[in-house]
């Protein structure tokens, strides 16, 4: 009987024991002391803009200076770079960028192009907002959205794609040309930027801005049900290929229906999503030797075109995971790890039909860190932390410099390249950091982010508020 009861108290124990251990592994699943080095990584890189670049839009790491986009300075990395710093606990460094904000005046004879303004600029700004609450950022973000807004002044509602920051004219690409085609993501990528600004006016002219130009999409899709990639602003036909895909220039026009709906529950524009997901999964999705692939398929007959892939591409698994289709987000992902492991890096543009790279650089983008954060915090599996534990290594490895770190011109041979793209801080290291250091630290429940990682509480925004708000 002694003996029986010293079993049963040494199972009770064991059991308590591991238990115990058990959860120490969950604790460890997470990697503080790497959470710790990429924080190190972002201040050290921060300080290098700081000290080489401070008013340029991007650092030129190697040569040590900075770069503008423009004729003249936009300033961008600072906005990208405040979420990621704020995340961290660098609240001087957060706080000068709130400064520099306030002092910046945007009454600038510039053509900007609107899509990238307002997932950096504005989505920076927006961020500074929820971090500070300052009234006086609020008026610079509107400020700001007042002076790209005249740009959805066009007769389909779609945006052309630069606007002079001074004057209001637009124009095409570096206010060069006539400038009516832009592609699908430049077109519809402002629900979320621009319903978070009429959710703190009131005013609803932005919401129905960006809502209007993603429905004249929308409306515009094939009889199957697809988009194209080009799009003529004013006559608002398909201009050039017939082509759909999820690739760079499409992207984000699915990311925005998704994520702006988790925060302004717009009906109409879940059914656009619910509609436009069921026919990427139909016609896009490309199980090809066992591997889960989306390729570039016909917008009029869903035929495959091109067995092709660009690293934008792997934002999708982290949206399919969010919105509920996890088996398809973690085949996907997996599909992208093997990439990324063939070359340690994922190439722009890959072929995966004819096994060969089409563009052979990197900047060091996120979208495969994103997802595979996602997917480790969803489905809570240790495989995906691994990973992202890879891609990090892989980058420290190739990318590593005296100021920050560097893009590639090859992602095989690593041959260098003088440019740290604002995303970096933005993006990159804020995936790496929050992954590594758990939901004590940054709880992805309750948070979304915008298509450049700028990060939102989502319990900031009321919906009874927002519908009134935003007028849906
Ligand atoms: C970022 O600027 C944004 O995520 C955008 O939507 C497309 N991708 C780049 C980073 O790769």
């Amino acid at each position: 009987m002694k003996k029986f009861s010293r079993i049963l108290l040494r199972g009770i124990l064991i059991s308590l024991f591991s238990l115990t251990v058990q959860g120490k592994t969950f604790a460890a699943q997470y990697a503080p002391e790497l959470a710790q080095q990429v924080k190190q990584e972002m201040q050290r890189s921060w300080q290098s803009y700081r000290k080489y670049a401070w008013g340029y839009d991007v650092l030129l790491p190697l040569s040590k200076q900075g770069f503008n986009w423009y004729e003249h300075s936009l300033g961008i990395s600072p906005y990208d770079a405040y979420s990621t710093l704020a995340v961290m606990g660098f609240d001087k460094e957060a706080k000068e960028i709130e400064r520099y904000a306030l002092t910046k005046d945007w009454n600038k004879d510039v053509y900007v192009q609107v899509f990238e303004v307002n997932i950096r600029i504005l989505g920076g700004l927006l961020a500074i907002y929820e971090y500070t609450n300052n009234p006086k950022i609020l008026a610079k973000v509107t400020d700001f959205a007042d002076r790209i807004l005249p740009a959805f002044d066009s007769p389909t509602g779609l945006p052309y794609h630069s606007i002079n920051l001074r004057s209001g004219k637009t124009a095409g690409d570096q206010g060069k040309g006539k400038g009516t085609v832009i592609n699908i993501a430049q077109a519809a990528t402002y629900l979320f930027e621009f319903g978070i600004l009429s959710y703190y006016t009131g005013d609803p002219k932005y919401y129905q801005a960006a809502k209007r130009a993603t429905k004249a999409i929308f409306n515009r899709r094939s009889s199957i049900g697809l988009p194209g990639e080009h799009i003529d602003v004013e006559t608002g036909k398909w201009v050039g290929t017939q082509w759909h895909h999820l690739q760079a220039g499409v992207d984000a026009y699915y990311e925005y229906m998704y994520k702006s709906w988790m925060i302004f529950p717009d009906p109409e524009v879940k059914a656009m999503w619910d509609e436009s997901v069921s026919n990427i999964e139909k016609y896009l999705y490309d199980d090809y030797q066992g591997k889960r692939f989306y390729a570039i398929v016909d917008m009029h007959t869903g035929k495959l075109l091109k067995r092709s892939v660009s690293l934008y591409d792997a934002f999708y698994p982290a949206i399919q995971a969010i919105s509920g289709n996890i088996k398809a987000a973690e085949e996907n992902q997996k599909t992208w790890d093997w990439l990324w492991n063939k070359y340690g890096l994922l190439p722009t543009r890959y072929h995966y039909g004819e096994n060969r790279i089409e563009f052979s650089n990197s900047e060091l983008n996120p979208e495969i860190i994103e997802s595979a954060y996602y997917l480790h915090q969803i489905t809570g599996k240790q495989e995906y932390l691994e990973m992202i534990k890879g891609y990090w290594q892989d980058i420290r490895n190739c990318c590593r410099n005296e100021l920050a770190y560097h893009a590639v011109k090859d992602v095989v041979n690593k041959e260098k390249r003088d440019y740290l793209a604002t995303y970096f801080y933005a993006e990159t290291l804020k995936y790496f950091y929050i992954a590594f250091a758990g939901p004590d630290v940054f709880d992805f429940n309750k948070h979304v982010f915008n298509t450049e990682a700028h990060t939102f509480r989502k319990d900031s925004f009321d919906p009874k508020k927002a519908k009134k708000a935003l007028g849906y």
